[in-house]
């Protein structure tokens, strides 16, 4: 497995992927960035907030759906049931992979949030460019076209279509936005410092899936109902 990422040409815009699932992630984003993006400016981004907002929190029914012994986390054996369910064909590796890239908090356990970031996942790494958005790819259509959306946000942020944000670019994106405002360029430095979590310089895909669920509050609402003291 994995086969098609071992390419021995490196990378021509010269960032190296961190792991395995990065390197795939990377890929299908940039396979997915040469269909364009619907979105014209940040600001497109910002109005689909309050619909994204809506439609990640119905996905809390799929979360609770899956979480089969209902308390309140995603263990790898009910993700495993979940992928089936979803007739997700990843391997073993794969779904492990997923698991630790999103299970943030490295409990074994996947909260809310990290679950939807892991089934947004799944949808980039599933998409198969010939089946362009014709059908439901998991069965979960109302998820899968915020899911698009997201992706197409990322994919307005990617300038230079190399599967990461880079600071320049959410500059770029920003300014685009608010031409000549003063205030815009500290505005993105801000919104890219919150979404570089490990604080290479690039976002991936992933950290700004995460940093759109702290965005929206969806990680605020897991904790107030915590209950996660115990394992
Ligand atoms: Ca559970
Ligand atoms: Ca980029
Ligand atoms: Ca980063």
């Amino acid at each position: 497995m994995g086969g098609v990422i071992t390419k021995s040409e490196s990378p021509r815009k010269g960032w190296v992927p961190e792991s395995k699932l990065e390197a795939k992630m990377v890929e299908a984003m940039q396979r997915r960035a040469l269909e364009g993006t619907s979105l014209k400016s940040f600001n497109n981004i910002i109005l689909k907030f309050p619909k994204i907002d809506e439609s990640l929190r119905n996905c809390k029914n799929i979360f609770e759906q899956f979480d089969e012994n209902a308390n309140g986390s995603i263990d790898p054996e009910e993700l495993k049931h979940c992928l089936q369910k979803l007739e997700i064909s990843f391997s073993e590796d794969e779904i492990t992979d997923l698991f630790e890239a999103c299970d943030i908090r490295d409990n074994m356990g996947m909260k809310f949030n990290e679950f939807i970031v892991l089934l947004c996942l799944v949808y980039l790494l599933k998409e198969d460019p010939a089946s362009l958005h014709a059908k439901s790819l998991m069965g979960l259509p109302n998820a899968e076209a915020t899911f698009e959306t997201l992706v197409d946000a990322f994919v307005f942020l990617d300038k230079n279509k190399d599967g990461y944000v880079s600071k320049n670019e959410m500059v770029q994106a920003i300014n685009e936005t608010v031409c000549g405002e003063r205030s815009s360029g500290r505005i993105a430095m801000k919104r890219f410092e919150e979404m570089d979590w490990d604080k290479n310089g690039m976002v991936t895909f992933k950290e700004f899936l995460f940093a759109f669920t702290r965005w929206i509050g969806i990680d605020e609402m897991e904790e107030e109902e915590d209950g996660e003291d115990r394992v």
